[in-house]
């Protein structure tokens, strides 16, 4: 009766629907799981970037977990934007509540535009409440950055980011590169597994300003592989073929920094 595969996103909303819950519960529809969302906030976001946000009540965020419990079986939870200590709190509590599968954290921190996401405040409760939950957590090249403390200006810097992040509780860890790194035309994500293996996923740089919501694509096709059972070396190698089509099939939306393309991605 409840078998077929549910997720959830615990995130915000964006409005102009390119990154947060919205690109979440694309790549739930494309990876062919039923997508759930815990609406904690909400930005007034365009192509220019995010020119507001707001926080959702507390007990009503409760309240979303509690129905879905009541109600469903969520094999597996992603969290995107979590604003602020006591948002993360609240969360996190509700997480360790209820059965809602393992947990994947993208630590959203800024865009890849600078808008701040999180209050500084909040790193705390991020390191040391919410990923020790995460069975992976997939920070970006500039959040693996804030949360380490270290620059990252090799590959080796990268490896040792990711052994950091391990030491906060996280199970597996996937650091998403940048393209400035050692070689230019190439974006290497590192991905440290719970039992030390690890691996690099390597692909050419695609020059595009179509990029937002790659963050989301990964965390949310992890989480959704999870949902269906899948080992996680496999959702991840999944989460990166996904993002990596989704940004080289642009699609003309906005007059910016527009979104990748969902569709372009929903044959993998
Ligand atoms: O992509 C990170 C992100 C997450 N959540 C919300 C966002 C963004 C980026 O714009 O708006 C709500």
């Amino acid at each position: 009766m409840n078998e077929f595969p549910q997720v959830l996103t615990i995130a915000g909303s964006d409005s102009d629907g390119s990154a947060g819950m919205q690109a979440d519960l694309h790549t739930f529809f494309i990876r062919k799981t039923y997508g759930m969302s815990v609406l904690v906030a909400a930005v007034a976001g365009n192509s220019f970037g995010i020119h507001a946000a707001e926080t959702l009540p507390l007990p009503f965020i409760e309240k979303q977990f509690e129905v879905l419990a009541d109600d469903f079986q969520v094999r597996a939870s992603k969290t995107g934007m979590l604003s602020d200590a006591d948002l993360i709190t609240t969360v996190v509590n509700a997480y360790k509540t209820y059965n809602f599968g393992p947990l994947v954290v993208d630590p959203v921190i800024t865009t890849k535009h600078g808008a701040q996401l999180l209050a500084d405040s909040a790193f705390q409760a991020l390191k040391t409440k919410l990923l020790p939950l995460a069975e992976v957590a997939t920070p970006n090249f500039f959040e693996a950055q804030l949360l380490t403390g270290r620059t990252i200006n090799s590959e080796a810097d990268q490896r040792e980011a990711a052994r950091d992040i391990q030491k906060f509780g996280v199970k597996n860890v996937v650091i998403k590169g940048w393209h400035n790194q050692e070689n230019q035309s190439e974006v290497a994500d590192y991905v440290l597994l719970a039992n030390g293996s690890d691996f690099w996923l390597r692909h050419s740089y695609f020059d595009t300003t179509h990029i937002n919501g790659t963050g989301d694509t990964l965390s949310a096709t992890i989480a959704a592989e999870m949902a269906k059972g899948t080992d996680v070396a496999t959702a991840i190698k999944i989460g990166h073929d996904v993002t990596k089509a989704a940004i080289e099939n642009e699609i003309a939306v906005g007059h910016q920094f527009g979104p990748i393309n969902h569709w372009a991605a929903a044959n993998i």
